[in-house]
């Protein structure tokens, strides 16, 4: 084992790990070391969709002075380095964004339920994002004419809807609906390329038939589809899921919060929610409430019950209800490693099946509740049903209840946790900006104006246990606020920023430039402002999309000076989110390592000439300070297209003499 402190930066996880060491338990961590990743897998250049392959690809080594360069191979097909290298990019856009749809599918069918009043314990919570949906899928609010005219009930109108939304998914032709939410300018530049995604199935199906044996094999083609695959996910299925998520369990607001391991408590039962759809967790939240549980896991020798997030379902929970959070994606192994889980309760996406044999050298049930996403070993499945869905919570917290007393020592809870602030979804921002009356963008673009925020940074994602947990999110953000460039934050990275205290309006004093300190205590924000988990990404687009609309910025997403990263990346949701932010215009970073570098070709493509087209570009850095720093040229370039860029230099100097002023009159 690697020394533990390179390993990464949050002490909690560092004590966990020196625990696991001690008590012979293997985690990623060690896993990682044991196993290297393969070079030509790495940079995309191994094909093996057929099996007269794998046929593999690396680019030759640069000849030396005489001698002559050597070319890249073929697959014995011919397929050349782009085609493989695209085509494996292809795939994990597919894969990432069949993710997301999936799961917009599972809470659409959830939704008709609940419309239906056929789903035991859900409530439609949010009848103005109801509404608003259901104006923008063209659902009428009213029935009758003129005087006549009566409001629909809500069941009715969400009955409409949901059938409007499911048809979608399957849908042939048209455009989804949500792209009209786009800027307008936007929306012509993905008409005129025909890359406006008809409907949530058919861009995935679609991209897997073109990257099968001999089907696409233009690169520019095979990036073309990709677009209209990542934009199904961005506009389409995520967006879907924030919304009706929202419609279903309430819009989030800022609610306080606490996060790391430290949030566990020894004499309670201790429940984890890890996975991503926040389904049967909304439930669960109810069920460890109910005084007849409460009694249950007390006669068992527990003070009470402790629920914590993992993962993206820890947003979702945090973001409504502000139910703590233990961790995120590298904590999954080291949160049972404390002894304290009485079980971890999955669903799909993120959860490594390794859970199983760490689960089992400790006493905690694993228990998996998606019939898509079973897990081998002794774990226990209780499959979530949308009819009785409070009595599976029910049962999944009985079932952890029942295992507190089977606790083997020694149990260890690092005492590392922080306070947050969360829950800035979209129309939160736009409210706190303007108040209830005039909520808009305007002031947040004012102040991009006037520079006294010098761009927006949308910087998500996840852990990679290739590179040090949550260090490049850490180092990258503190750059980006020391440079008064405001962060968004989603998924994992989110869960860093709780971790040190970025997501406090204190921090704002402590991390960022002046200009963004002083609109941060105005307003009374925090310098990073948590959206929710990565399906919520789609409130960034939405975000973007309202400065662009609020005037004074440009016309479109690519005019805005702005930047996404995501520093750690692992999964491939994360290049299907990456492709859909660089085509919606978005300058977008990756650090950790890049899957098309097996490609000079491929790679220029997507990190130059592709802005031709989007205004929209991928980038790799691997060092953070190097990510911040070309994502803040990348704004101050935007902020000099815009014209805007002398205003930040008059508010520097305004700030250094007002500095000036003050060291003077100190002196007196
Ligand atoms: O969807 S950031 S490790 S948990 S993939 Fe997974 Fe990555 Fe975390 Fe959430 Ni997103
Ligand atoms: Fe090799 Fe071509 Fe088959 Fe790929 S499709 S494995 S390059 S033969």
């Amino acid at each position: 084992m690697a020394e533990l402190e390179k390993l990464s930066v949050d002490v909690a996880a560092q004590e966990m790990l020196k625990k696991a060491q001690a008590e012979g338990v293997e985690t990623i961590f060690d896993r990682a070391e044991k196993m290297k990743p393969c070079p030509i897998g790495e940079e995309g250049a191994c094909c093996r969709i057929c099996s007269q392959g794998p046929c593999r690809v690396p680019k030759p080594k640069k000849a030396k002075e005489g001698e002559e360069q050597k070319k890249q191979a073929t697959g014995v097909c011919g397929a050349t380095a782009e085609t493989i290298v695209a085509r494996n990019f292809a795939r994990m856009v597919a894969a990432g964004a069949a993710a997301h749809n999936d799961h917009s599918r599972g809470v659409a069918l959830l939704f008709k339920e609940v419309a239906h009043g056929r789903a035991q314990g859900y409530q439609l919570k949010d009848v103005t994002k109801l509404k608003q949906v259901a104006r923008d899928y063209g659902v009428a609010l009213t029935v009758g004419e003129g005087e006549a005219a009566k409001a629909r009930s809500k069941e009715e109108i969400a009955q409409e809807l949901a059938d409007k939304i499911l048809a979608e998914f399957g849908q042939q032709e048209g455009e989804l609906t949500f792209i009209k939410r786009a800027p307008k300018k936007r929306q012509e530049i993905w008409r005129d390329l025909g890359v406006v995604p008809r409907g949530c199935d058919i861009e995935i199906v679609e991209l897997m038939h073109r990257t099968h044996m001999g089907v696409d094999q233009e690169y520019h083609n095979i990036i073309k589809q990709c677009t209209r695959c990542a934009l199904s996910d961005g506009w389409g299925g995520s967006m879907i899921s924030t919304d009706l998520q929202d419609i279903l369990f309430g819009n989030p607001v800022p609610v306080a919060g606490e996060i790391n391991l430290g949030v566990l408590k020894e004499d309670h039962v201790n429940i984890i929610i890890h996975g991503h759809e926040p389904l049967l967790p909304e439930m669960i939240a109810v069920a460890v409430q109910e005084p007849e549980i409460i009694q249950y896991a007390q006669n068992k020798g527990a003070k009470g019950i402790q629920l914590a997030g993992m993962c993206c379902s820890a947003n979702e929970i945090l973001m409504r209800h502000g139910i703590p959070v233990a961790g995120n994606y590298l904590h999954q192994e080291l949160a049972i490693i404390t002894g304290a889980v009485d079980a971890m309760v999955v669903d799909v996406q993120c959860e490594m099946q390794a859970l199983a044999n760490v689960a089992k050298c400790y006493h905690t049930k694993l228990i998996t509740t998606d019939p898509r996403a079973r897990i081998e070993g002794e774990t226990m499945h209780i499959p979530f049903d949308d009819h009785h869905a409070l009595d599976v919570a029910r049962q999944v917290v009985r079932e952890a209840i029942d295992n507190f007393p089977n606790r083997r020592s020694p149990v260890m809870i690092p005492s590392a946790s922080h306070p947050t602030i969360v829950g800035f979804s979209y129309e939160t921002i736009r409210y706190l900006l303007g108040g209830s009356i005039r909520g808009s963008y305007y002031t947040l673009n004012d102040n991009v104006i006037g520079g006294r925020v010098r761009g927006v940074a949308g910087v998500v994602g996840c852990n990679n246990c290739r590179s040090m947990h949550d260090n490049a999110h850490l180092t990258l953000i503190k750059e980006l606020l020391k440079n008064d460039v405001i962060v968004l934050t989603t998924g994992c990275s989110a869960m860093t920023c709780g971790k040190f205290g970025l997501l406090t309006p204190e921090a704002a004093v402590q991390h960022c430039g002046p200009g963004l300190a002083e609109v941060c205590e105005t307003v009374g924000i925090p310098p990073v402002l948590h959206m929710g988990s990565c399906v919520d990404n789609s409130r960034i687009l939405m975000a973007a999309t309202a400065c662009v609309k609020a005037g004074g910025l440009g016309n479109d997403i690519s005019d805005l000076p702005a930047a996404g990263a995501a520093p750690e990346w692992m999964s491939e949701k994360a290049i299907s989110i990456g492709h859909y932010f660089v085509t919606s215009g978005v300058y977008t970073v990756f650090g950790v390592t890049f899957p098309t570098t097996g490609s000079d070709i491929l790679t220029d493509y997507l990190f130059q000439g592709i802005e031709e087209t989007y205004g929209g570009k991928w980038d790799f850095v691997e060092d953070p300070l190097e990510m911040a720093k070309k994502m803040i040229a990348h704004i101050d370039k935007k902020r000099a297209a815009l014209g805007i860029d002398k205003a930040r230099e008059r508010v520097l100097f305004d700030m250094e003499m007002r500095r000036q002023l003050e060291a003077a009159a100190g002196a007196e």
